[in-house]
């Protein structure tokens, strides 16, 4: 009975510098048999593979099976949207497997003025209409989480909820800066539940299979999927460039564009706003929330493996940096809270700093110095980051950052 209360008591969160384990950080550029890695060449060859399979197999989950999409619609359209300043447009993308079906809609606003603008592919976490006032924007039929200040009940979206998160979503300043925006609902492509048995998990399933294997798939993997999906769709579509989608996520949605923007070399640049314990943060400094907490609070995140590292970080012979240095040599923006300590943003921009050898090795510039900057002094270069004053949310103050960085680096 000891043993068993033990198990479930969770450890202290640790917000105390002092209290952070001494450990060392795996080596980008060091094979996992000790091979030094010196050029381009060996680390697409060996290294980035290695460490790529690492992390689908041990954090995320592999995907079992490519699918395709099977069809897509324009729902709706409009060349005049938001009082004349943009092109919008909704965009269902529909799958088969297995008899079963599942759709997603993208949500696409365009400048006018540009042609082939590149675009913020990022997903919302209440439905594509709570982004906006737009009324045109069409309402998720799919599973929501109850939020009483949205007006969300019963785990269904209505009116009451739309245009409730346009703080987050900076349209104007993007659209003004000659980007397009592109969201989904990322419920739509899973929902945020530990229920397997729906989302689109269950399209790929064996026979008799209910839930992914231990290697397979979690969460995560499955959103990042939607976002490579929605990448397809865009080589298809004349109107933007899909050379310069850059992915972007907060919070869990920033683990998930991190994930998208290591396993899809379109993705042309990658922000990962707040995104904290299984985003950039290091694991091994067990600082806020850890493997243990967050595997315990959200078992359908990452695949089973990761839980083998739960209150047991010595045993990853990887941590977030190096899924960070997968992204390399594409731009890279991270980006912390002062007051968001649950995602040590101490942790974030170290994984940054240890992540840019390997953007050295394409001669362009990571984060040179150890020393956290001030809070709301940005490093702007091919690896960015910055930390802002104020709490776990995406402010303009993050947008501006990420368009100026945009501008210069990915545009
Ligand atoms: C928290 C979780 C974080 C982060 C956040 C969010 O509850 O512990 O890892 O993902 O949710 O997505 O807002």
């Amino acid at each position: 009975i000891f043993m068993l209360s033990m198990s479930i008591v969770q450890s202290q969160t640790v917000y105390d510098e002092s209290k952070v384990p001494n450990f060392k950080v795996p080596d980008a550029l060091l094979t996992f048999k000790g091979k030094k890695i010196n050029s381009v060449k060996k680390w697409e060859k060996v290294r980035r593979p290695e460490l790529l399979h690492y992390f689908k197999n041990k954090v995320y989950g592999r995907i079992p099976k490519t699918l395709e999409i099977d069809s897509y619609t324009v729902l709706e359209e409009d060349s005049n949207a938001l009082n004349g300043k943009a092109k919008r447009k909704q965009i269902a993308l529909s799958f088969k497997h297995n008899n079963k079906s599942l759709s997603f809609t993208i949500l696409l606003y365009l400048p006018k003025e540009e042609q082939n603008p590149p675009l913020f592919l990022g997903y919302n976490f209440y439905g594509n209409h709570t982004i906006t006032n737009d009324e045109a924007v069409l309402i998720s039929t799919a599973w929501t989480r109850n939020n009483e200040s949205f007006g969300i009940k019963n785990n269904s979206l209505d009116e009451a909820s739309r245009g409730k998160r346009t703080h987050r979503w900076a349209i104007e300043k993007i659209l003004k800066a000659g980007y397009g925006l592109a969201t989904i609902y990322y419920g739509e492509v899973d929902p945020d539940t530990n229920d397997f048995s729906d989302g689109i998990h269950s399209l790929l399933y064996n026979k008799n299979q209910t839930q992914p294997k231990p290697d397979e798939w979690g969460s995560i993997a499955a959103w990042s999927w939607g976002m490579s999906r929605a990448l397809d769709y865009f080589e298809k579509d004349k109107d933007v460039n899909a050379n310069k989608v850059i992915a972007f996520g907060h919070s869990r949605l920033g683990k998930t564009s991190l994930w998208a923007g290591a396993t899809d070399q379109r993705f042309a640049g990658v922000i990962s706003n707040n995104s904290g314990c299984g985003g950039a943060a290091l694991s091994k400094r067990k600082f806020g929330e850890t493997i243990e907490k967050i595997n315990h609070s959200f078992p359908h995140w990452f695949c089973d493996n990761f839980k083998q590292f739960n209150n047991n970080e010595e045993a990853l012979v990887v941590d977030q940096h190096q899924l960070l240095s997968l992204i390399a040599p594409r731009p890279l923006y991270v980006a912390s809270a002062e007051e968001d300590q649950w995602a040590d943003p101490k942790g974030e921009f170290l994984s940054a700093y240890y992540a840019s050898p390997v953007w050295d090795l394409y001669n362009k510039q990571g984060i040179e110095h150890m020393q956290m900057p001030k809070v709301n002094e940005p490093i702007h270069s091919t690896v960015s980051y910055h930390i802002r004053s104020g709490k776990h949310d995406v402010t303009d103050y993050d947008w501006e950052n990420y368009i100026k960085w945009a501008d210069t680096f990915v545009k």
